[in-house]
């Protein structure tokens, strides 16, 4: 990416997401302005400084500048603060925000903040997230998952970690079950706060696998700094198997080694579900 040479050097958390590099080239243009404008305005100072010295100066002018140069100076500036919001960050907070991905390849997941670590629950192979309920939480079940209900049978629940396959989106629900949170993964360009009451939903896709940190990036209580998360992107079948070895480990219903699906034919549910 020819844009990504200052922010770079000056040791933001290198990029491994496709979406990442948008917002990479948009911060890095509006560090290149923020020079310019800082050379600029300092210039000027320094050469009122020393042109208008009261020993230069020893009576007061009352008239000042005649020029016109400084409002177009600052036109410009306007002009170009304009394209800026317009061309650059409006289309780029617009695809964050309005464009989810969507298909079979979609990972969906739950990321549920509490003081003070990151909880995980993934749909399993129907698609559905399972039903959570607040008098099942205990220290074994943090989320309260109720795998009685049929849509929580394959759900796949952790603590601490998450994983992904490279080259595939993901959508994370975002949400808290206490206090207000953040979800933010630096490499990944994105951060949400997780609100209690709401469920927020971002997307990345990642491209580069590797290990990579998750933080918490509103401060949420006394061990706020130490609220932290692993994110693991995997090739797929890396994902495959921990997916598999970790529903299981978590109690989801396994045939053959993966996670199912309930066998209930959507008309049956939809009554039960009344
Ligand atoms: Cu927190």
């Amino acid at each position: 990416m020819p844009f990504a040479l200052l922010i770079e050097a000056l040791g933001i958390a290198p990029n491994a997401s496709e979406n990442g590099y948008a917002i990479d080239s948009m911060l890095e243009m509006l560090h290149w302005f923020m020079l310019v404008l800082f050379v600029g305005w300092g210039s000027f100072y320094a050469y009122t400084l020393w042109r208008f010295q009261a020993k230069k100066n020893p009576r007061a002018n009352y008239v000042g500048t005649t020029s016109h140069l400084p409002t177009k100076l600052e036109g410009g500036v306007l002009v170009l603060e304009v394209i800026l919001l317009l061309s650059f960050a409006a289309p780029i907070w617009a695809n964050r925000v309005g464009q989810f991905p969507t298909g079979p390849d979609v990972i969906h997941l739950r990321a549920v903040g509490q003081q003070f670590q990151w909880n995980f629950q993934y749909t399993g192979p129907d698609g559905k997230f399972g039903a959570r309920n607040p008098d099942l939480v205990s220290t074994s079940n943090q989320l309260g998952l109720d795998r009685n209900d049929p849509d929580a049978f394959d759900d796949l629940v952790a603590t601490g970690e998450m994983h992904l396959p490279v080259g595939k989106p993901c959508i994370v629900d975002v949400m808290s079950k206490d206090v207000i949170h953040d979800f933010c993964i630096p490499n990944m360009r994105v951060a949400q706060d997780a609100i209690p009451g709401s469920d927020i939903p971002l997307w990345f896709m990642p491209i580069k696998t590797g290990t990579y940190e998750i933080v918490c990036a509103q401060l949420c209580g006394t061990n706020h700094a130490y609220m932290k998360g692993t994110l693991v992107v995997d090739t797929e079948a890396d994902y495959k198997k921990w997916f598999d070895e970790t529903a299981k480990l978590s109690g989801a219903k396994v045939v053959e080694g993966r996670p199912v699906a309930p066998e209930i034919p959507p008309a049956s549910r939809l009554v039960e579900n009344r």
